[in-house]
């Protein structure tokens, strides 16, 4: 092909690709949106870390994929055949060889690092939290201790416990580190937040005949720790994840991030006796869930949870 011919050929393709890129457009959110490539708005520290990975992951796949379409359109554009002539052979071009070997141990390399460095971001249980939580699962319904309280009329900790009528709501602060142990009453459940973007299996500790634990030390409690975004305040869903009996799927709880303010006040209103619905209303809080609502366990009845 001419000279002139490649140049123009060139030009075109770059006006292509200019034009796409000003016509897609768009607002800093659009972009910032268009580089999650799908990936869900978590509220924690430890989902964004997640997210990052997955953009970065996506624009290396993307860099990767548009220079092997660059290479198909540059072969099938500039070397389509021209006449009956065979074209100069070559083989065994040693350091291209070494290049397309080496290239993708590299990029295998870079993928892995970044993912455990994530990875142990995610699961580090070494940091000290702001607030701990109990999670207990038993079929099929949660309770939550808050561990850092103390309710003045039983001196006991404060906590919330789910029941057929009322959807347990677990009340947490903004911009704080919470440090969650869960563990089971009876079989496998899965505590999971979806805003969390993290699931965790909650598994039962084992009983001996006499019906002590076979492990007091806490085999049986998985941890791990979240760092909630400050401005993330709202009503989130929470699951169980794991298949573990009839009424699984209604084993629904509510997460409300709230000021950390507030939940201070909210503290003190369940230390000084009062119950869940009655202290999330004393800090001008829904005093229910607002994100699942209870099992109706009419047959007939139209189930949205
Ligand atoms: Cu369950």
């Amino acid at each position: 092909m001419p000279r002139n011919r490649h140049k123009r050929a060139w030009r075109t393709a770059g006006l292509a690709l200019l034009s796409t890129l000003l016509l897609a457009g768009c607002s800093r959110a659009e972009i910032e949106d268009n580089l999650r490539f799908g990936w869900p708005t978590g509220i924690t520290d430890q989902a964004e870390q997640m997210r990052l990975l997955w953009s970065w992951s996506c624009v290396a796949a993307l860099a990767v994929g548009c220079l092997v379409w660059g290479l198909t359109f540059w072969a099938s554009a500039f070397h389509r055949k021209k006449n009956d002539e065979l074209p100069r052979q070559t083989a065994y071009n040693l350091p291209l060889e070494v290049v397309y070997t080496a290239f993708p141990f590299v990029a295998i390399a870079i993928l892995f690092y970044y993912t455990i460095v994530v990875q142990n971001f995610v699961t580090d249980r070494t940091a000290k939290p702001d607030h701990s939580v109990e999670v207990t699962a038993y079929k099929w319904n949660w309770q939550f201790q808050y561990d850092d309280t103390t309710d003045t009329n039983t001196s006991e900790m404060v906590k919330t416990t789910g029941t057929t009528d009322e959807i347990p709501v677990l009340v947490l602060p903004a911009g704080s580190k919470i440090k969650f142990s869960v563990h089971s009453q009876d079989v496998v459940h899965s505590f999971w937040i979806p805003e969390f973007l993290y699931k965790l299996d909650v598994i039962p500790h084992g009983f001996n005949k006499d019906g002590t634990l076979t492990d007091p030390q806490g085999q049986g409690t998985n941890q791990f720790i979240v760092d909630i975004k400050k401005g993330t305040e709202g009503a989130y869903v929470g699951r169980c994840a794991e298949l573990c009996g009839v009424y699984h799927a209604q084993m629904n709880f509510e997460l409300r991030v709230v000021a950390p303010d507030k939940y201070d006040e909210y503290v003190k209103a369940r230390e000084s006796g009062k119950s869940n619905s009655e202290a999330l209303k004393s800090i001008g809080e829904a005093p229910y869930a607002t994100s699942t609502h209870p099992f109706n366990p009419q047959r007939t009845a139209h189930n949205n949870w």
